[in-house]
């Protein structure tokens, strides 16, 4: 070969990567998705990415990630190291042709690479592409090797600059503020990537400095995808009490599931494939729903809590109040969808199904306490939710053929304004009656409710539905249930359940507080809902005026300054039913002078727990809870 040909060569091929970062740099958004911030982020992931590539291939423990006061970016790896001897075929340093490149990055990597790609997979090289500048360290035979790009542009050759006894990569990099809208980073957006790639690669420590502002993050989780679903349920009641786990490979695919229940109802699932969150699902999601649902309808009916003759409860009935992570490491990934989220992988599907259902099997067969209760959970789910269907077509049936009629037990207020009307529900007929007389019929409405739906305790989450007070209750409010609820109808902008402060009314509280939970939400997110504070005393002392106490504590401050000569009448409230109307409107109702509590959602899930427990065939919670509420009745919140 003579000298000319090979200058020929060079040539040529120089000429080709310009080409395609040229290409990059034309039309960076078929790269990177756009040019908006969201692109500045990608540029950096990417850089990250191609580390935790070097994590996956079992050398690297320790990414930093620093964003620096000029708005570059640096990331360090403990890695190998970009190779920098010189690639075969094209006779240059390999680190080059990595830089440079489109979609080098695994190209040699060989079998380490074999969990590489995807959607930030785009390769380096697009990230020098879209850099004003670019600098890359590399740590490698002892040696510290540098090298400078601009726009993609090899600016130096790779060059030794001095001895190092560790190994990995350093790339610094500032994005091109003449493709970019803005080059500065957000924290928050880089911050939640590396918890969760933390989270993903369990041991790998993860560090984030901005020199901007001083925020400094450290991410080490041990315990994997566990943590991340611990950290998804904080401060909530779960069950299991640590997430069930499991990981298995088979056939160069690696699977990894965590999964835990909590008291609630939403349903979180998180999958993941090869570190990317495959928002939109996909066949590996799809395998481990239906292991899921096979296997707890299975355990249904092994337990007889599903007879012979009953239907499947369906996926989503089991899915109830369930928190999962689920992570797939695999070579060739298949992305797909709107948004190149959804994994595509058709023989996933059944791979996951097998090791999701084996694995969650075999630690149920372990725990059958675990097993019971989420069992019991899902045949809750399934019967509330076809209740609530019953209940949705009852109020939909009456609404259609009488359609002003509402509840003859209702005392509706004048008003026609939502804004200012207010729903008034009262235990007891008696108090009812009080109310009604007491309250201002202009805005104020009063709808009594039984002692029947009292008895909490032996009502189920569907009898509830059934009751005719509460379908009383659904009809008055206007403004139907679950999916088709529409706040927009509500009747009444203020909501106030009116109680006795007394074993019952907390029970009846809960059972108000649970129902609008479930079904009408929107009422607690929207702070419709309150609570009257009744008082607790009456005292008169001596030819003093009528004072009302609210507080245990109220009463404690007037007793200890009280002067025996002065002579004191009191009178301790046990009920609603024994204020008259003048007292009640005064005491409770008038806007004036009462003191209401607005439900905050914490309130209602706590009601709503408390539920369970009232509701639970455990018989020593609810005997604890009887006797608790029973002594501390009077500063009950709930
Ligand atoms: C190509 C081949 C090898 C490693 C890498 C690239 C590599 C790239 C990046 C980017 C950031 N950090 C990185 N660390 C490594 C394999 C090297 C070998 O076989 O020694």
């Amino acid at each position: 070969m003579s000298k000319n040909e090979n200058n020929h060569d060079y040539n040529a091929e120089h000429i080709q990567v310009l080409e395609g970062l040229e290409a990059v740099r034309l039309r960076p958004s078929m790269y990177i998705g756009s040019t908006s911030s969201r692109g500045l982020h990608h540029l950096l992931f990417e850089v990250v990415d191609n580390s935790i590539d070097e994590v996956s291939a079992g050398y690297c423990k320790k990414i930093s990630v620093i964003i620096n006061k000029d708005n570059s970016a640096t990331v360090i790896d403990d890695g190998r190291g970009i190779p920098v001897e010189n690639h075969p075929q094209e006779n240059r340093p390999a680190v080059e042709v990595v830089l440079t490149t489109l979609h080098a990055g695994g190209k040699f990597g060989g079998d380490s690479y074999k969990v590489a790609g995807g959607l930030h997979g785009v390769g380096i090289s697009v990230v020098n592409a879209l850099a004003e500048w670019l600098e890359v360290e590399v740590y490698r035979n002892g040696i510290k090797y540098t090298q400078r790009y601009e726009k993609g542009m090899k600016i130096t050759p790779i060059k030794e600059s001095g001895e190092v006894k560790r190994t990995g990569t350093k790339i610094t990099f500032r994005a091109d503020n003449t493709i970019f809208d803005k080059v500065e980073f957000e924290n928050d957006l880089i911050v939640q990537r590396l918890r969760e790639l933390a989270f993903l690669n369990k041991g790998t420590k993860i560090v984030f400095k901005d020199m901007r502002s001083g925020q400094e993050e450290n991410f080490k989780y041990d315990g994997g995808i566990i943590q991340y679903v611990s950290y998804l349920n904080q401060g909530k009641e779960t069950v299991p009490g640590k997430p069930i786990y499991i990981q298995q490979e088979i056939k160069d695919l690696e699977v990894e599931l965590a999964l835990q229940y909590h008291a609630g109802y939403a349903e979180v699932i998180y999958s993941y494939a090869n570190n990317i969150h495959t928002h939109e699902g996909g066949t590996h999601e799809y395998g481990f729903k239906i292991s899921l649902t096979r296997l707890i309808n299975d355990f249904s009916r092994k337990f007889g809590l599903l007879k012979d003759n009953q239907s499947n409860l369906s996926g989503e009935d089991i899915r109830e109040g369930l928190v999962a992570v689920l992570s797939v490491k695999l070579m060739d990934p298949q992305f797909e969808g709107q948004t190149k989220t959804k994994l595509g992988n058709s023989d996933v599907r059944s791979i996951v199904d097998n090791i999701c259902y084996e694995g969650v099997e075999a630690y149920l067969e372990q725990n059958p306490a675990v097993a019971r209760r989420i069992t019991e959970k899902a045949i809750r789910a399934s019967r509330a939710r076809e209740a609530a269907r019953k209940a949705r077509e009852l109020t939909r049936r009456k609404s259609a053929l009488e359609i002003t009629n509402l509840p003859g037990k209702l005392a509706d207020c004048t008003s026609k304004d939502p804004g200012e009307s207010e729903l008034f529900l009262v235990e007891g007929d008696s108090a009812g009656g009080s109310a009604k007389q007491g309250r201002d019929r202009q805005f104020q409405a009063i709808l009594p409710l039984r002692g029947k739906i009292i008895n909490v305790e032996k009502a189920r989450l569907d009898k509830i539905l059934a009751n005719e007070e509460i379908r009383t209750l659904i009809t008055a409010l206007g403004t139907g249930i679950e999916s088709e609820f529409d706040i927009q109808r509500a009747r009444y902008q203020k909501i106030i359940i009116m109680t006795d402060a007394d074993v019952d009314g907390s029970h009846i509280r809960v059972l108000l507080l649970t129902f609008f939970y479930r079904f009408m939400h929107q009422l607690i997110d929207s702070g419709f809902i309150y609570i009257a504070q009744p008082p607790l005393y009456k005292v008169k002392r001596g030819k003093n005026k009528e004072e009302y106490l609210f507080r245990e504590e109220e009463l404690q401050k007037l007793l200890s300054g009280w002067d025996r000569e002065g002579g004191l009448q009191m009178q301790r409230y046990k009920g609603l039913g024994e204020m008259n109307p003048e007292q009640l409107w005064e005491t409770t109702m008038n806007p004036d002078s009462r003191i209401v509590k607005r439900v905050e959602l914490l309130d209602a899930i706590q009601a709503n727990n408390i539920f369970g427990i009232l509701m639970g065939d455990k018989v020593e919670p609810r005997r604890i809870f009887i006797e608790d509420n029973a002594r501390q009745v009077q500063n009950l919140d709930i």
